[in-house]
């Protein structure tokens, strides 16, 4: 089956599936907290809700996490179990562990724990291992159960499901790593490309890694930075080796660890997931968010790694959800844009639980196609046998001298657009006021920054007929700078026309006419443009260089009457920390390095700007 059904459901029929009253878990629950004993001896804490009904068997849904699976003590009870409401009310026997290391576990944690390959003594564990023992445990241990096993999480839990898949134990029979971490150098979370993603690193760390003498329920609280204004904070500290100076007084010793791995070493590259997620034997189902901040990358190449090896045993969900918006809300909106279908409470009671029931209780039909993606800009769900679909075809979009995008190169000699970029005046990623990284500038009206000098714009004419694309974009710069090193930041923007009225009020009243919506972006640090991530190689001052890279993918329409926009900067500030515009490491750079550097971007026959990407003509 390799084709697209040209199916696109109505999600509106679903869309007014309501919550039931809030379920009473107590009323419905038996709790109970033991220390299961892994293989090396080491005890995790897991907490296990089990239905008071005992007419019948029920199976296990199992999340590992390094959040807490508070609150603690058999009296004190969740007020939601489960990935949703509807599988408490559905009744399964839910699991909760903390992973080793964490709150009321043993053991020493390690962010994201590399996979051992050749186990050889019962002291090489992993976070696989630990899974198998989990599992191997609770089936002997929890009454009721009825032998099948699955598993959930979202996030860092996502990337306990994911490995947790990999055990291959017979009894897990479903997994879903929701929005799971692959690689956290390459594209989730800490990195992109390399470039650092600051805020969030900065405020994750300070807040998550702080350490224990032994397992407790409660970590002492990260330090306080006294404003709101991210912006402002970040460009204070100034470089990268000052946040330990000034803030954090080696009292983090996993920022330390960090700044001192600043290329794509062994350190990142044992993180890796996507290099081992291949021959597993659960049914898994991958769920990702397009307006994700954290991990888009994540769901997106562990999907691409199991399609090559097991490819009936993996399905991919991607919607129009931030991090994790699939599990709350209603999934109709974000930031100044609104949309009809309440995707994500949809997705929960007609994909998520008809999922895992079909695969743990023989109930119903699965759910799934090999791929349920959602379409952004004209707000509808499709079902594809393959993803991406097989009919889109590769386009290039050039940049052109007069500030247009044309499906054809450009003729013009020796054509360039140039600015300058001020590190001490870094672009701004929002207009939002914030110490983190937040998940609004996903669709954010870029007009705040459109004419500023350090940025340059390219728009489409108003197209005459919808236009979609899908799947990854892939940016080709040819680029010179005056430094030897520099950061280059592609935009992909919806422009809405000047004729947009706004129909449905936004919170902040934004104007939708002229709006430039941002589909997607990424940073990609010229020092990496050969994709040796761990050897990094300056710039040739002045000399024109081709820099390819990849931004995450999507699938977006842009509306008869709409442009396409591409803008392109140097500075992303302070999503990713600055670029000095010298090659040298960024984490033990001075203040004084940071300097002004002039960029060209090339549109001639000779060395072309442009994205290829996949287009399709959808059926309305
Ligand atoms: N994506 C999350 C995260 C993991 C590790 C570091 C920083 C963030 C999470 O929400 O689990």
């Amino acid at each position: 089956m390799k084709k697209y059904f040209g199916f696109i459901f109505t999600v509106v029929i679903f869309s007014n599936i309501s919550f039931s009253q809030q379920f009473n878990v107590k009323d419905n629950y038996i709790k109970k907290e033991v220390y299961v004993p892994m293989r090396d001896g080491v005890k995790l804490f897991t907490s296990i809700y089990i239905p008071r009904d005992s007419t019948q068997n029920f199976p296990i849904m199992l999340n590992r996490t390094p959040y807490s699976v508070a609150p603690y003590g058999t009296d004190n009870y969740r007020n939601m179990v489960g990935p949703s409401q509807l599988f408490a009310e559905e009744k399964y026997i839910f699991a909760n562990q903390d992973v080793r290391g964490r709150y009321m576990s043993e053991g020493e944690f390690v962010m994201m724990r590399p996979q051992i390959k050749n186990k050889k003594s019962r002291n090489d564990i992993d976070e696989s291992s630990d899974t198998w023992d989990t599992i191997e445990w609770l089936l002997k241990n929890v009454s009721n159960n009825n032998g099948k096993v699955g598993q959930y999480g979202i996030s860092y839990p996502g990337f306990y499901t994911a490995v947790g898949t990999l055990s291959n134990h017979p009894a897990l029979i479903a997994t879903s790593p929701q929005a799971p971490m692959n690689d956290t150098w390459l594209g989730d979370d800490f990195h992109h490309n390399g470039a650092f993603f600051l805020p969030h690193a900065f405020g994750f760390l300070n807040g998550f890694k702080r350490e224990r003498s032994g397992p407790t329920q409660q970590y002492k609280p990260g330090i306080q930075f006294g404003t709101e204004d991210g912006y402002k904070f970040f460009l204070e500290m100034g470089a990268l080796k000052n946040a330990n100076k000034k803030y954090f007084h080696d009292s983090l010793s996993i920022w330390n660890e960090q700044m001192t791995h600043g290329n794509y070493d062994d350190y990142w590259k044992s993180q890796n997931v996507a290099a081992h997620f291949n021959n597993f034997t659960p049914v898994t189902m991958i769920v990702g968010g397009w307006y994700d901040s954290e991990d888009l990358y994540g769901p997106l190449k562990l999907y691409e790694a199991a399609e090559k090896s097991v490819p009936k045993n993996t399905y991919l969900v991607m919607g129009p959800w931030t991090h994790g918006g699939w599990s709350r809300n209603n999934g109709d909106t974000l930031g100044d844009i609104r949309w009809e279908p309440k995707t994500a409470s949809w997705y929960r009671s007609e994909i998520e639980l008809p999922f895992f029931n079909y695969y743990l209780k023989g109930k119903g039909t699965n759910p799934l196609s090999e791929a349920t993606i959602f379409e952004t800009g004209k707000y509808r769900w499709h079902k594809f046998n393959e993803y991406p679909p097989k009919e889109s075809k590769l386009k290039n979009f050039y940049l052109h001298q007069d500030g247009s995008i044309k499906n054809n190169p450009p003729k013009e000699k020796n054509s360039f657009s140039e600015y300058v970029n001020d590190p001490k005046k870094p672009v701004p990623f929002t207009q939002d006021i914030s110490m983190r990284m937040g998940t609004l500038y996903k669709v954010e009206d870029q007009r705040f920054v459109w004419n500023r000098p350090d940025v340059i714009s390219f728009e489409t004419e108003i197209l005459n007929d919808d236009l979609t694309f899908v799947g990854p974009i892939t940016a080709h710069i040819s680029g010179s700078t005056s430094g030897t090193d520099c950061d280059w930041v592609v935009k992909v923007i919806d422009v809405y026309p000047d004729s947009t009225k706004n129909t449905i009020p936004n919170p902040r009243n934004a104007k939708m006419s002229g709006y430039q919506q941002l589909v997607r972006a990424e940073i990609m640090r010229s020092k990496y443009r050969d994709q040796n991530w761990s050897n990094p190689k300056p710039m040739v001052k002045n000399k024109i260089t081709k820099i390819d890279f990849e931004l995450q993918d999507i699938m977006h329409t842009f509306k008869k009457g709409h442009r396409v926009m591409i803008q392109i900067q140097s500075s992303w500030f302070p999503i990713a920390d600055r670029n000095p515009g010298k090659f040298l490491n960024i984490y033990e750079a001075d203040d004084s390095d940071f300097q002004k550097t002039t960029q060209r971007v090339y549109h001639s026959a000779e060395n072309q700007t442009y994205i290829s990407v996949r287009t399709m003509k959808v059926a309305n």
